[in-house]
């Protein structure tokens, strides 16, 4: 087979984010190489002596474009040297999923082709995320270089005739040109690898016990059309005996059928409603790479992703693998409500706070100080993979109510009376000017870093909270040392509460701001969570003049 060397001019727009490239799929369709030209600098941000002969894991969620891109990614794989590609049947395979056959193949880095839980279809998104060998997100260093490489791109290679035959399991092997090894791709069964790992994780004995054992519970899971369905089907169904029907929208669609794939309250509406009327236990849903959940108790009860992280905390030797392991070290995303941390204290484990985005919590998975962690935004996992994992995280739940035998609300009830209650919730502003976004954001940090900021007083009818301190959060990575600047606006009050104000990496047109709020209580823990925050929300946006600067009269969504 021919191998190609074609000339390409750069886009100086393709700088990858914490979840990688993620465009409309009319960009990638519309602008000339477009997806080439980023894959080629993700090749050529490997070594060449590394790169040679090395193995490399692809998967994909299924959404529009991912066969089309999936060609392309294999045609240049074999072009740039890379000895093995290891495929998802059908170019599916979950970013969790991803992880682990990155690690048990010792693979140079894993490619998914996914925009997350953004909406698919022509008119949605299309993305590529790059791992590197530990299994994670590229460390930020690798992903300037890309960057780098994008901005001055020249040409590209590529294998035009190499055809990949992507519905057939098993070795496809190829001859290139001036090569002296063949080119294989190993066509896998998407699952597998990542159900034999979570077996030997969770007491499968047990979960199978729970699912259709006499005294059993019933769930419902929404795998969001998305590629999560064969996952959810083989392992909650067929392995641990869940009722097919417990399990909706298991077929991948191009389109998520019209939906997002974004499991939270509002776009996993469905699956709320079918859970007002008490049937099920336990609802569970995720995005469409297989890395977000949300669990959900009895009648819709919702589990905040923060409290989520807190429980299977406080819960953690309900899970045989960290019985085995033991506990090293707990972390969440700076944003993510400080539950976890009332856990750590109580516990004395350690407690990381990290930047937003998997990639902190991958170092120090990696140094051996981590075991679990999670972030606000539907996020949780343990130190078997270097990403976040939504079933993983289905199943420690499932574990939890195996080993105590009560309702998802009542452990989340009984949490918040041993540890107090975090009341949490997000505000997004979609769409806004990237100048105002960030004109907004360094007039803000101005006033807060001023010295007179700290100590000052804001008042809501009988609520007064008072400054303990501000800033724009700064992390030093414990491991290497590395510092990371400008990671979102905080301040913190004398009682505890926080607000914190943010710019979304992960974007698409303009700039989305995101405005956090968590405020502790140790006694008044059933009340409702936008009353309780209603005077801090006031103040976050009195601070911030948000709604005037940017002519918004509301979010455009509250998580
Ligand atoms: C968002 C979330 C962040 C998450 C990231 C990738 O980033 O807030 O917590 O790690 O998406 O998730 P941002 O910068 O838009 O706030 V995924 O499931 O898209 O890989
Ligand atoms: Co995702």
């Amino acid at each position: 087979l021919q191998v190609l060397t074609v000339a390409t001019a750069p886009y100086p727009d393709q700088r990858p984010c914490s979840g990688g490239l993620r465009r409309r799929v009319g960009v990638f369709q519309g602008r000339r190489h477009y997806l080439h030209n980023f894959l080629q600098s993700v090749f050529s941000c490997i070594d060449l002596r590394d790169r040679q002969g090395c193995t490399v894991v692809v998967g994909g969620d299924g959404r529009f474009f991912n066969r089309t891109a999936m060609e392309v990614v294999v045609q240049m794989a074999a072009a740039n040297g890379v000895g093995r590609l290891i495929v998802g049947c059908h170019g599916l395979m979950s970013t969790p999923a991803v992880s682990c056959a990155v690690r048990k193949y010792k693979a140079m880095g894993g490619i998914v082709l996914t925009a997350s839980h953004r909406p698919g279809g022509p008119q949605g998104d299309f993305g590529v995320k790059f791992n590197s060998a530990n299994g994670g997100p590229a460390q930020e260093g690798v992903t300037n270089k890309i960057y780098q490489i994008c901005r001055t791109l020249e040409e590209f290679t590529i294998c035009p005739g190499l055809r990949v035959d992507l519905g057939t399991l098993g070795r496809q092997e190829f001859d290139l040109e001036n090569k002296f090894k063949p080119f294989t791709v190993e066509m896998v069964d998407s699952v597998e690898s990542y159900a034999n790992l979570l077996r030997n994780i969770f007491d499968f004995a047990a979960l199978k016990e729970l699912l259709s054992g006499e005294h059993r519970i019933r769930i419902r899971v929404d795998a969001m059309s998305g590629v999560m369905g064969p996952y959810v089907r083989r392992i909650l169904c067929e392995e641990l005996g869940a009722p097919a029907k417990s399990a909706v929208n298991c077929v991948p669609l191009e389109d998520f059928g019209g939906r997002r794939p974004d499991p939270n309250l509002t776009y996993a509406a469905d699956l709320v409603d079918s859970m007002q009327d008490g049937r099920y236990d336990l609802g569970a849903a995720f995005d469409g790479d297989g890395d977000r959940n949300m669990i959900l108790g009895r009648h819709g009860v919702f589990v905040t992703p923060s409290d989520s992280l807190a429980v299977i905390a406080a819960n953690i030797f309900c899970i045989p693998y960290f019985q085995h392991t033991g506990v090293r070290g707990f972390a969440r995303s700076m944003p993510t409500s400080a539950a976890v941390d009332k856990v750590a204290k109580a516990t004395k484990i350690d407690l990381y706070e990290t930047p937003v985005g998997w990639r902190f919590f991958g170092n120090l998975m990696d140094a051996g100080r981590l075991s679990l962690c999670g972030e606000e935004s539907f996020g949780t996992g343990g130190d078997h993979i270097r990403e976040k994992d939504g079933l993983w995280s289905v199943l420690a739940w499932l574990s939890i109510l195996a080993t105590r035998r009560q309702s998802v609300d009542d452990i989340v009830k009984d949490h918040w009376r041993k540890y107090g209650r975090n009341y949490y919730t997000r505000y997004d502003y979609k769409d806004v000017d990237l100048d105002a976004a960030c004109e907004l954001m360094e007039d803000l940090e101005m006033l807060l870093t001023d010295k007179s900021f700290v100590g000052q007083r804001f008042a809501v009818a009988d609520n007064i909270y008072q400054v303990e301190q501000a800033d724009n959060f700064e992390y030093t990575d414990p491991v290497d040392s590395t510092i990371t600047r400008n990671q979102g606006l905080r301040i913190m009050f004398t009682n505890g509460s926080r607000i914190i104000y943010r710019l979304s990496g992960t974007g698409g047109v303009g700039a989305t701001i995101r405005v956090y709020i968590d405020s502790y209580e140790k006694e008044d823990i059933f009340q409702d969570t936008q009353v309780m925050l209603a005077p801090l929300a006031t103040i976050a946006l009195k601070i911030s003049q948000l709604h005037v600067r940017t002519g918004r009269s509301g979010p455009s969504m509250i998580t």
